[in-house]
């Protein structure tokens, strides 16, 4: 397997941590945006979106990080990763939403403004970001983990962007919840840091 990938994208280290977590073994290949490299022809024609992170596994190209996290679940996972069982797959892709909605447009962009100089209205996404950790906050303060009750995709989904809102200028001093949810996952088999 192959992995398209930036080491300080969130959106990465959600694929690296989830194949560590499965113990699978992958070559990584370094994308530099600022020198081009998710705009040539040869990268476009993996995703055309020309975004990190992307998977090839043999034959297969799996762009998006949702997208491959459901494949190596269901590929090379145990069904507690992504069950099948219908109500249980849908409380699973309502994190897997709130991952590409609010703490991407929320935290992750303003990270992104903040780290990378990228640009935007900080203002609101930190309001995006903010509102979303309360929902969590209040979500986890009775339960282990965000969909089930054991881990599953939702959580590799939603943490890794969750663990660096300090970046976004976002502390997580007032979501205790939320910070031992972060050191739940810290301690699974197999855990990695992001970098
Ligand atoms: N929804 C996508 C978002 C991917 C994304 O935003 N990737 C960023 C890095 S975190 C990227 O490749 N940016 C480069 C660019 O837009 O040129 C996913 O989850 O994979």
């Amino acid at each position: 397997m192959k992995l398209y990938d930036i080491s300080l994208s969130g959106n990465c280290y959600k694929v690296r941590l989830f194949l560590s977590l499965l113990d699978k073994e992958y070559e990584t290949i370094p994308v530099n945006t600022a020198a081009g490299d998710t705009r040539t022809a040869m990268f476009l024609k993996l995703n055309p979106r020309g975004q990190v992170p992307v998977l090839e596994d043999h034959d297969l190209v799996i762009w998006d990080s949702t997208a491959i996290l459901m494949y190596l679940a269901r590929r090379y996972g145990n069904e507690s990763w992504l069950p099948r069982d219908a109500i249980e797959l849908a409380m699973v892709g309502q994190w897997l939403a709130v991952a590409q909605n609010e703490i991407l447009y929320g935290i992750a962009r303003a990270r992104a403004m903040l780290l990378f100089k990228r640009a935007g209205d900080l203002q609101e996404y930190q309001t995006i970001g903010t509102g979303i950790l309360e929902v969590m906050e209040q979500h986890l303060e009775n339960r282990d983990w965000l969909a089930l009750k054991h881990p599953t995709i939702a959580d590799i989904a939603c943490y890794p962007y969750v663990l660096l809102a300090p970046d976004a200028g976002i502390t997580l001093e007032h979501y205790p919840a939320i910070q031992a949810w972060i050191d739940r996952i810290k301690t699974l088999p197999d855990y990695k840091d992001m970098l």
